[in-house]
Parts: structure tokens; sequence; C-alpha cells
């Protein structure tokens, strides 16, 4: 996107804004020192400007599970009650970033994707014209039109597909975990944290080993950026469950998560 502007995307965890063994319960207290970070950015960096994405975590996630557990798929009525889920945990996000001042607007994902004909597309420019008017679109994991059916997007899906179609410079994922570890550090004591890791090298340490992990998605989640063929983006992997973090990863001069270059 060209303009005299440098844009994040920022990914909120749903492990970090709900908990995720309680269903529909959100962490209020992290939602709410999150969105005061994000506010507290942005009003020291004008020339930046965010696109949020949150996932579905004790919301989304459960609806879907039941529906394929009872159903086998995701039907009519599970499409309805997953989006409405899903739309009121955004809704709740939204209240919380416009109270902080934040000029958010939802772009619910069901509204602008598509699969069809086996190709995930989307309304690219919606995002694009609302960030040229000074608004932070926030969009997250929703249930979409899949050729003759129903599908789940994933809001890291959507965060890789922007980070590459928008040309931002950096993506955070904000998670429930310090960030990559070079192995496990649930099993070994002497595991390291990964300060900094070029997305080449992901796929050594993954196929060289699977202990590395600790959440089990970790990895493949930064994977998945080499699937989408993101470069050039600096992508942040951060704890979010500690106060503080997000905001020194936006600003970016600390040491605090992984930085995976792509
Ligand atoms: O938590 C999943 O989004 P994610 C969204 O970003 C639904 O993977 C509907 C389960």
């Amino acid at each position: 996107m060209r303009s005299n502007y440098t844009y994040k995307i920022v990914k909120l965890g749903g492990s970090v804004i709900t908990f995720k063994d309680r269903p529909m319960s959100i962490r209020y207290d992290v939602v709410r020192y999150l969105a005061s970070e994000l506010a507290y950015f942005l009003s020291g960096y004008p020339d930046t400007r965010l696109v949020l994405i949150h996932g579905g975590g004790s919301f989304g996630h459960p609806v879907v599970h039941e529906c394929l557990e009872t159903r086998g798929e995701i039907d009519v009525e599970c499409f309805s009650k997953t989006s409405y889920t899903m739309m009121s945990l955004n809704t709740y996000l939204i209240k919380e970033l416009n109270d902080v001042g934040i000029k958010s607007v939802s772009i619910p994902p069901h509204t602008i994707f598509r699969r069809e004909v086996g190709r995930l597309t989307y309304e690219s420019d919606l995002i694009r014209k609302y960030l040229m008017r000074g608004l932070t679109p926030v969009l997250y994991g929703d249930v979409i039109l899949s050729n003759g059916s129903f599908e789940v997007i994933s809001g890291d899906t959507i965060a890789w597909l922007l980070a590459k179609d928008l040309s931002v410079g950096e993506l955070i994922f904000v998670t429930d975990v310090d960030g990559l570890f070079d192995k496990d550090p649930k099993k070994y004591a002497d595991a390291k944290l990964i300060d900094f890791i070029h997305a080449s090298s992901l796929a050594e340490l993954t196929f060289s080993t699977n202990e590395y992990d600790v959440t089990g998605s970790m990895g493949l989640k930064l994977v998945e950026g080499l699937k989408y063929d993101v470069r050039g983006v600096k992508v942040r992997v951060v704890n979010g469950l500690i106060r503080g973090n997000l905001y020194k990863s936006l600003v970016g001069g600390s040491t605090v998560g992984t930085v995976v270059e792509y």
C-alpha cells in the first residue's frame, strides 16, 4: 500500500483475550490493558496505522467443535451460530477499543472473504479504504462461504493474507506463550527462547525435531507464513498475558518475544 504511513498488523490470539477452558469467557482485564497499550502506541506514533485481527478462543472454537462432532460439518445453523458468537466477541472488543479512543471499524470476514473453486478471495480494497480514512479495521477468525458449503477461516490466515497484500512491515502475534523456543521448555530445563530467526530456518527447526514448540502450534503458525509466500515482513511473537509486552513489541526497540524475519 503506497502512502507515508507505516502499517502493522496485530493478531490478538483467542487464548489471550478469552479463557479457553471456560465457554464464552472474556479476559476483561487483559482486553482492557491491551486496548490501552494499542491506544498509547497510536498516540505516540501517529504515522503508524494498525489492522487488528482477533481469534475465536472460547467463543468460536467450542461452537465449531460441537457442530463438527454432532453434524460432521458446518451446516446453515452452525454457520449462523458461529458468526453470531464471533460477532458478539468482536462487538465487545470494538467497544473497548473505542472507549480508549481507537477509531475502530469491524469488518466481519464472512462479508468480504469467500472460497470459490478452491480459491480464497476477499475485498482487500475495502480494508485499504478504511485505513486511508484513518480507521482501524478489526477482523477476526470467522466462518465463510466455501464453494457449495461453509468453512472456518482462522484469524492467522487472515493475518498472513493481509500482511502480504497490504505490504505491511510488521505482523505481531499476541499469544499466551513467550515466543518460539529451541526445544520444549516444559520438558527441557535448558530450553532457550529464540530472540531472532530467519523464516528460512523454521522448516529445519520444525522437521529436525518437533519438540521446540511450546503449544504444539506456534511453529506451525509461523511456517504458515511461508505457505503464503510472505516476504519482507518482520513477524513478532509476544506473550500478551504480560502487561506492557504488546506496547514494547509495537515500539520495536526491545527484545521481547521472538522476531521472525520473512
Ligand atoms: O482462533 C477461529 O479463529 P482463530 C475462528 O484465529 C472460529 O483460529 C470461528 C473458530
